[in-house]
């Protein structure tokens, strides 16, 4: 296993809109990140992925690009960014920007001109299709309601646009269009970025057939066994990389939903030569239903604990695994795998933060995971932003498939709005975010949760999601030993061995909140190194009673 930085660091995203606002319009900001770097420093990660900060019209909050090379103005300038870049290197930060090149925002000039008329030289830049028999051109739904096809009058004809219709799919199949996004993504390596997060990548080849998708929610077919790993996705990935990322020491991981296990090694395995990791999303989509992921049910423990051993197992020797419980798509952890229950919250947070620093894969902190941020459970839909709580709200009870209160019930469990509330620095107004009105509102526990009272309480989520780091730095076997699934059958405990050359090292997590009973394997019952207790505990042997939420770290 050869030794990379991209596989030893641990990365923190940084949601730009919620991080920290500078200038007091309500909105965060580039200087609003550059003051925190000291603070990001200290938790001691190493890469900060940051949300896309290039210009948008903000339809799906900045995932939707008008231009590639401008900055946002509300974020800032080319200057600030390069400056903010500057000082991440200065204090050995690195930073990863999010590239959105499956789909363009519609207000980008490329598809003003594509739209023009049919002839235009930008027209096949995107998708676009004829009616059939006088409507769509096939029955796939958009990620964000409503079909996929968008109709254009001025050439009567269709573009497809996977999620919302202000972002049309760019067309990859057309070389001129990987030609542009290589020379943008060259440009911005040039610039100093140290890689990329790479949204929807897995759907940037569809199925040149557009087929039909299985109706599954009564209103749209199922596009992704179409649009996801297409046919050609590899053959434009292993150009990307001969082109622009091999030319770099950068890191790359791709956003691939529905991905598999043998499609990850494609994507990253270690000869594949197009990328380094790959987020897969099987854990965060369990107990999803038949409408999707809106449900109010939690997740099944046991298939938690048979997904992250398959991924931690399958990949091993063969393809780098992330690890990740949240981010800005993503309810907040502590509520979504732990209890947000006040009695629970802080222990369990804690839990979480043992299990995603002691797997094998490189893990992403999503901002305030650290100080066990929960979700907000806003309690009417005025109060969401996130274009697809709103449409999914609006078209699931309009077709009558859910009650308001049912959907409500389901957005506090599951919207993206729950990990987009602004970070809680301190008990200040608006959490010390912003001077002015924040664009979304701020979770109502920010007198109690906040950087500025967990960096004051040694015993806090904060002080030990950093010593849950230094942890992991400290000891290979947890980065890069071979994982071992042990309890395969216990009901409440996810417990496995890691080996790395002489070292051997035992992970137990109890994900309930019930006691636990826990016999210690043989090798580590005589007594061994605790390396980290959420309970404090210094030694642990032979048969463990563990308490709701317990986890620990042995080491011999
Ligand atoms: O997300 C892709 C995606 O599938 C999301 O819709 C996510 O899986 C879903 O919301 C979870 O329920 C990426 C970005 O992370 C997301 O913020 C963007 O909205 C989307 O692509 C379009 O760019
Ligand atoms: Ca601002």
């Amino acid at each position: 296993m050869s030794r990379t930085w991209w596989k030893e660091s641990v990365v923190y995203q940084i949601y730009p809109t919620s991080f920290m606002d500078s200038n007091g319009d309500g909105i965060g900001d580039i200087n609003g990140i550059r003051q925190k770097l000291d603070y990001l420093k200290s938790l001691g990660i190493d890469v900060i992925w940051i949300s896309p900060m290039l210009e948008s019209p903000w339809d799906d909050n900045g995932y939707d690009i008008s231009d590639y090379r401008r900055i946002q103005k509300m974020f800032g300038t080319m200057e600030e960014y390069e400056l903010l870049l500057k000082e991440a290197h200065e204090r050995g930060l690195k930073i990863l920007m999010d590239l959105v090149v499956n789909h363009t925002s519609d207000e980008h000039a490329w598809f003003v001109e594509s739209r023009s008329s049919k002839d235009n030289p930008y027209r096949d830049y995107y998708i676009w299709k004829p009616a059939r028999d006088g409507k769509e051109p096939n029955n796939w739904g958009a990620c964000f309601g409503g079909s996929s096809w968008e109709y254009d009058e001025k050439t009567d004809m269709y573009y497809l646009h996977c999620f919302s219709k202000k972002q049309p799919d760019l067309n990859w199949e057309n070389p001129t269009v990987r030609a542009e996004v290589f020379d943008m993504m060259d440009w911005w390596c040039q610039k100093g970025i140290d890689g990329f997060r790479m949204d929807v990548i897995s759907m940037i080849s569809k199925d040149p057939q557009f087929p039909d998708g299985e109706v599954t929610n009564g209103l749209y077919g199922n596009a992704s066994p179409y649009c996801c790993n297409g046919p050609h996705v590899h053959e434009y990935l292993k150009e990307m990389n001969e082109k622009v990322l091999s030319k770099y020491d950068i890191m790359t991981v791709g956003e691939t939903a529905g991905v598999t296990i043998q499609e990850a090694k494609k994507y990253a395995g270690y000869d594949s030569s197009e990328l380094n990791m790959v987020f897969q999303f099987e854990h965060v989509e369990i107990g999803d239903g038949r409408l999707g992921k809106w449900t109010t049910s939690r997740y099944d423990f046991m298939e938690l604990k048979k997904i992250l051993s398959k991924w931690q197992r399958e990949l091993h020797g063969s393809a780098w695994n992330s690890i990740f419980w949240g981010n800005h798509d993503q309810p907040r952890a502590v509520s979504r795998f732990g209890n947000d229950a006040p009695e629970y919250r802080e222990i369990s947070a804690k839990m979480l933060a043992t299990c995603l620093l002691s797997l094998q894969g490189t893990p992403y902190i999503y901002q305030g995971d650290e100080l066990g941020m929960s979700n907000p459970r806003f309690e009417n839909i005025t109060d969401y932003r996130d274009i697809e709580s709103l449409h999914a709200f609006q078209e699931y009870t309009e077709a009558k498939l859910i009650s308001e209160e049912e959907m409500l019930e389901c957005l506090k469990l599951r919207s993206r709005d729950n990990a987009r509330t602004p970070m809680q620095w301190d008990d200040s107004a608006n959490a010390g975010f912003t001077s002015g009105t924040p664009w979304i509102g701020v979770n109502k526990n920010y007198p109690e949760v906040n950087v500025k009272a967990e960096l004051a309480d040694e015993n806090s989520v904060w002080h030990y999601y950093q010593k849950m780091i230094a942890v992991r730095k400290a000891h290979l076997g947890l980065i890069y030993g071979a994982f071992t699934l042990l309890e395969d059958e216990h009901p409440q405990i996810f417990a496995y061995k890691r080996k790395y050359e002489k070292e051997t090292y035992f992970v137990a997590c109890n994900f309930s909140d019930a006691e636990a009973v826990l016999s210690l394997p043989e090798e580590f019952a005589a007594g061994c190194e605790c390396l980290i207790s959420n309970y404090g505990r210094e030694t642990y042997e032979d048969t463990v009673k563990m308490k709701p939420y317990e986890a620990f770290v042995l080491k011999i």
